[in-house]
Order: C-alpha cells, then sequence, then structure tokens
C-alpha cells in the first residue's frame, strides 16, 4: 500500500528570500563551488545567496545518480515509479503559491503568469509522465524498452520551474536518473522542487539538482558517467555541446532558439488575432523561444491590423512582476536588457519603423517597455535574429506561398502560428512551415501531451508526448 505523507508545509512567503543549497544524493549540501546571488530582476536587490557545484561535486552527483539508477530506480517496477511521480505532481500543485510567488521574484514574470501556466503546467507534466511508467512496454517502443541511464540535463532562465519538469518527469517516468543544472540567474524554484522530491521521499540519488554557471554545466554534459544529454538555452550553446559529444556515443537532444512566424491572413478573426498576436510576444516579456516574433500579415489588412495592435498593446500594463494585474514583467537580466536593446538600435539604424508603447515603465529594475517595428525587410537583423524580449517585428505579405517562404526564410524551425477562417489552409499551412509546432487561431499554447520541439538550429528531439519518451530510451 503506499502511504501519503501529511501535505508538506510550503515555506512562509515572507521567508522565501532564504539561502538554498544544492541537493545531491538526497541531501540538501553546501556546494564547494563559489556561491551565486541571485538578484530580483524588478528591484536589482538580491533575492538569495545560492550554493554552487564545483567539478568534485558534479562527479559526486552522477555517481549518486549511477548507484539509484542501477541499484534501485531502473529495477524498480513502472507502476511504483509512477507513485513517486504522482506524489511529486501532487505536491507541486499543494505549494502552488509558494512556487509561483518564488518564480516571478527570481524571474520577473508576471504572478498572473506563473501562477496560471509555469506551475500548473509543471505539475501536469508529471501528472502526464507518472501516467506513461507502467505503460512503456505497450506503447509501440519495441521490445522491452529500458533506461538509457543518468541524464543529464542544462535548462535556461526563462521557464526555470516548468523547463525543470520537462526535463525530469519524461526521464524519471522512463526509470533514469537525473542530474540537473539550472540556470545562474534561475535557480530557486528547481531548488524548491528538490525540496518536494525529497519530501516525496524519492531514494536519494535519483534526482540531483546542482546551480553553477556555464562551466558546471560543460562539466556535467561532458562527464563519462551521464549518458544522455538534454539542453535547452541559445543555439551558441547548444552547438558547443554537440560538437563536444560528438563521438562519445551518448544520446542528445537539444532545444535551442526560434524566430517564429505568426501568419495571419485577411479572413481571419482580426480582434482574436491581435489578441494572439499580443500573447505571442509579450507573453513571459518575450523570453519565449517559440515566440511569434516576427508578425506576417496580409497587406489587405496589414494597416487594421497595426491599428488595432498598437491600440491594444498600448493597454498593457508594465511593471511589479507581483502585482496581478502586471501584464509585462521584468527582463531577466541586465545582460538580456542590454542585447535587447542593441537589436533595437539596429532594427532603427536599418529603417524599420519604431514605435514603443506610451504605458509608464518603473525607471528601477530591468524593465522595456512593449515595441513594434513596422516596414521590417527580411535581411534586417531584427528579422533575423532572435531578440527574446517584448520586440515584435511586422512584414507583410499577398499570397500563401510568399507567406510559407518568408515564414521558412530562416535558420531556425520551432515553432508558427496561422490565422484564418479556412480549415483547409492551415492544414495547407501546416504541412509546407518548417517548424516543430504551428498553431492555429491560437499561440503559444503547451499541454504534456503534444510533443514540443524544432527544425535545423531551434535543435532536434521533442519534448512531451509519446515522442518526448523516445530520448530516454533504448530498445
Ligand atoms: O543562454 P545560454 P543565455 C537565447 C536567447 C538569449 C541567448 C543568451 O536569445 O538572449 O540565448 O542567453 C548553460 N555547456 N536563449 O546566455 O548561455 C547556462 O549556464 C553547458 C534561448 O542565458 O545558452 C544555462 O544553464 N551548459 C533559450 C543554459 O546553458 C552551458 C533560452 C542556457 O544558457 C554552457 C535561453 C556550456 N558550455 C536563452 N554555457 C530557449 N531556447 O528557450 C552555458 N550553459
Amino acid at each position: 500500500t503506499w502511504e501519503y505523507a501529511p501535505a508538506p508545509e510550503s515555506r512562509d512567503i515572507a521567508n522565501l528570500k532564504a539561502n538554498y543549497r544544492m541537493f545531491l544524493d538526497g541531501e540538501f549540501v553546501e556546494g564547494a563551488g563559489e556561491p551565486l546571488k541571485t538578484v530580483n530582476p524588478a528591484t536589482e536587490e538580491v533575492l538569495a545567496e545560492v550554493s554552487t557545484a564545483s567539478p568534485a561535486d558534479v562527479d559526486r552527483a552522477v555517481k549518486a545518480a549511477k548507484r539509484a539508477q542501477d541499484r534501485v530506480w531502473g529495477r524498480m517496477p513502472g507502476a511504483e515509479r509512477a507513485k513517486y511521480i504522482f506524489r511529486v505532481a501532487r505536491m507541486i500543485a499543494e505549494r502552488a503559491r509558494e512556487l509561483a510567488v518564488l518564480e516571478s521574484l527570481d524571474n520577473g514574470k508576471p504572478i498572473k503568469e506563473s501562477r496560471d501556466t509555469d506551475v500548473p503546467t509543471a505539475a501536469a507534466h508529471f501528472f502526464y509522465h507518472a501516467g506513461w511508467a507502467d505503460k512503456l512496454d505497450h506503447a509501440g517502443f519495441g521490445p522491452d524498452p529500458r533506461p538509457v541511464g543518468v541524464a543529464g540535463q542544462v535548462i535556461p532562465w526563462n521557464f526555470p520551474l516548468l523547463m525543470a519538469a520537462w526535463k525530469i518527469a519524461p526521464a524519471l517516468a522512463c526509470g533514469n536518473t537525473v542530474v540537473l543544472k539550472p540556470a545562474e540567474t534561475t535557480p530557486l524554484t528547481a531548488l524548491v522542487l528538490a525540496e518536494i522530491i525529497q519530501q516525496a521521499e524519492l531514494p536519494p540519488g535519483v534526482v540531483n539538482i546542482l546551480p553553477g554557471a556555464g562551466d558546471i554545466g560543460a562539466e556535467l554534459v561532458n562527464h563519462p558517467g551521464v549518458n544522455k544529454v538534454a539542453f535547452t538555452g541559445s543555439t551558441e550553446v547548444g552547438k558547443i555541446i554537440q560538437r563536444s559529444l560528438a563521438g562519445t556515443g551518448k544520446k542528445l537532444t537539444l532545444e535551442l532558439g526560434g524566430k517564429a512566424a505568426n501568419i495571419v491572413f485577411d479572413d481571419a478573426p482580426i480582434d482574436q488575432a491581435v489578441e494572439g498576436i499580443v500573447n505571442g510576444i509579450f507573453f513571459n516579456q518575450g523570453h519565449v523561444c517559440c515566440a511569434g516574433s516576427r508578425l506576417l500579415v496580409q497587406e489587405s489588412v496589414a494597416e487594421e491590423v497595426l491599428d488595432k495592435l498598437r491600440k491594444r498593446v498600448a493597454t498593457l500594463r508594465i511593471g511589479d512582476p507581483l502585482d496581478k494585474n502586471t501584464d509585462v514583467g521584468a527582463i531577466n537580466s541586465r545582460e538580456q536588457l542590454a542585447k535587447i536593446q542593441e537589436l533595437v538600435a539596429s532594427g532603427e539604424d536599418e529603417g524599420a519603423v519604431r514605435w514603443t508603447s506610451p504605458c509608464p515603465v518603473p525607471d528601477k529594475g530591468f524593465f522595456f517597455a512593449p515595441t513594434v517595428f513596422a516596414n521590417v525587410s527580411q535581411a534586417m537583423r531584427i528579422a533575423r535574429e532572435e531578440i527574446f524580449g517584448p520586440v515584435l517585428s511586422v512584414l507583410t505579405f499577398r499570397t500563401p506561398d510568399e507567406a510559407v517562404a518568408k515564414a521558412n526564410n530562416t535558420p531556425y524551425g520551432l515553432s508558427a502560428g496561422v490565422w484564418t477562417e479556412k480549415g483547409s489552409r492551415i492544414l495547407l499551412m501546416a504541412d509546407r512551415l518548417r517548424a516543430g509546432v504551428v498553431w492555429a487561431n491560437t499561440f503559444n499554447r503547451f499541454d504534456p501531451t503534444a510533443p514540443f520541439g524544432g527544425y535545423q538550429e531551434s535543435g532536434f528531439g521533442r519534448e512531451g508526448g509519446r515522442a518526448g519518451l523516445e530520448a530516454y530510451l533504448d530498445v
């Protein structure tokens, strides 16, 4: 029988600004690395001091994960693993308020997004994958699918808890153990997830969470004890990892940058499309790999769409991430803000027409007002490079062929959106767009049942759905 532990006490919201230790072999311990200070991007104040891993800590964690995989987790019947994973899912839901507040403090995202998207979607990911743990033999993977072993996982700062869930849940469902490195600017919610994993009594070593900078990420992915690497982050680092793993025989999945086209046809429900355009680029301050950062609008409705868009964007409220009315929060770091400013300046230099929302912007903290560029041509940097901020580049097209050609004119291929009343056009476009995800009459919808991942320089491998399990199984 399975006895549920009493619901653990959440940390008092007033005490979230504590210091955090790393999670290794079932214990919270001081790492031997230089402690890092994480900053609240909305106030520029230090939020917490976090201990970080040294290369020796990485080695200890990988060995602990291997022991746990060999002796316990990899041998456990799937139905037993499922109970632990369900428990983690439920405890995330129980600690939702604490996790949402902490995520907004550490990352800068509006509380309504961490409350309504990040935390529930993270819990949903564990619930969904718990359901797979005892069905792997019957899912058509081939005879006797086996766990790969130890997964080394490195995640970015834009969805800190959700990315941890995306990585850890499928790995555990398939019987693998995990060493995960969160991003240096947002390690906190992954460490609360570690508390949950400890309270859910997962055997020591099954999950290890080691904060650190990129050098520790490199140490982890290159450790010979790691059998499978999963990375979400910049295309630049993804390429470094791919090169460094060549010839090692390790499995690898990469989820990298994007420059998605959000395509609006003249028969689209325009008001609904405007909401989708706003959500597509201003959700999470545009810190979204699948953000609809290029609006492709059919020439005959371009003026109407742009007028309505500017009016709508002017009503967005920018400011305190903990205010429930905030629509656009803080940029995650000073570095990211500088990158956005540099790319916006390039758009002006290259002759695009800049419009900036007149909404008031706080003086303190890292904020950037929602910005829309019209008259953008395909050669401009703002049409080609990932800005990863609240900046939309607007291009026009006349025919579906031209829309496809422009949308596919990118080295990326993560996502796209299509707005039209015509079902046949949706199917045609979805077929011809080189993107791992195509949304129709919606944007930025995430669901654990749907595989997510890219083409080309957006990476390879899928997360979510049955396809997401393949990377964590050998057949
Ligand atoms: O990413 P990095 P950064 C894009 C976005 C952003 C740019 C830079 O355009 O402006 O990348 O962001 C770890 N081996 N995206 O510098 O460096 C690092 O510690 C192993 C898109 O933050 O790729 C962190 O945990 N790991 C993206 C993680 O990699 C290494 C999300 C991501 O950091 C490493 C984030 C190395 N050599 C940024 N170097 C998306 N697709 O969602 C760094 N890391």
